[in-house]
């Protein structure tokens, strides 16, 4: 962290115990729900950071309503252009430092990730530096409704990964994270380089590698229901393709 960031940290005109950090890009249905269902659970000084994209349908300009109503910390990025989902949750990480947030949460707008969650994941924070919401922990499950060979395609992908990089969390690819101030900062934002889903996994594996405490959390991934999907054949590409190659060490 610079000495600039430090500064703000002890700034106390804003008291950020959470910010949960989404990147958006076409979310304009879901954005809305997503925040107000959190609102909604009495998290104590709870605050957001949205990464827009420049989303054709809006979604910035929603997430700027949004800020507009809401009292606490609100905070909207918006980028001119689609740059992916890691280059996102980089930026808004690296926000969330700067305004103090004692804790980070991250999660897809799409509502994949149950809000409800949140709470119980945030109480695991007290005897752990992250917690992992995770789909393949005990009590863990994925959407119903997934075909045969979409959760045979989930499974074996994330086994996958976990032997290639070593991980011993049971969801490696999960983009449902609780964070610890100190423990986002020892995983070192400025060194993740995947730009899509393979993020997910070069997070815990720098965690992973950096001694910190991993809790895993069960839950049960729901399918979007508004929106489209971003993931591409080129995404879950680069994520094998790069995550080799960071365990190898280049
Ligand atoms: N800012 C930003 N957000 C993105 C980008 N790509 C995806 N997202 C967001 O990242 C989250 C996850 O994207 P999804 O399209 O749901 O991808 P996924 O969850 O891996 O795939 P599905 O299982 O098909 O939903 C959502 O909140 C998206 O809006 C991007 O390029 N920029
Ligand atoms: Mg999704």
């Amino acid at each position: 962290m610079t000495s600039n960031s430090e500064n703000v940290d002890q700034d106390e005109t804003m008291p950020l115990k959470v910010a949960v950090v989404i990147p958006t890009y076409n979310e304009a249905e879901n954005l809305p729900v997503v925040v107000t269902e959190l609102m909604g659970l009495g998290i104590e000084g709870l605050g957001f950071v949205i990464v827009d994209d420049g989303s054709p349908d809006g979604t910035g300009d929603i997430a700027d309503s949004l800020a507009a109503e809401y009292e606490g910390v609100f905070d909207v990025i918006h980028r001119e252009r689609k740059q992916g989902l890691g280059k996102s949750y980089v930026a808004g990480f690296a926000r969330a430092l700067e305004l103090g947030a004692e804790n980070i949460v991250q999660m897809d707008a799409d509502l994949s990730h149950p809000p409800v969650e949140v709470p119980q994941m945030l109480a695991l924070l007290e005897d752990a530096d992250i917690v992992v919401g995770s789909r393949y922990a005990p009590g863990g499950a994925v959407d119903p409704n997934w075909s045969f060979l979409r959760r045979q395609i989930s499974y074996w992908g994330g086994v996958g990964i976990r032997l290639v990089m070593g991980l011993k969390v049971r969801d490696a690819t999960s983009g449902f994270k609780a964070f610890r101030r100190d423990a986002l900062k020892k995983v070192g934002i400025d060194r993740l380089t995947l730009s899509g889903y393979g993020f997910q996994s070069e997070v815990t594996y720098r965690a992973q590698k950096a001694g910190l405490r991993i809790a895993e959390h069960p839950f049960t991934f729901l399918d979007r229901t508004a929106g489209k999907s971003k993931m591409t054949f080129g995404i879950a590409a680069e994520a094998i393709y790069r995550l080799i190659l960071i365990r190898l060490g280049r």
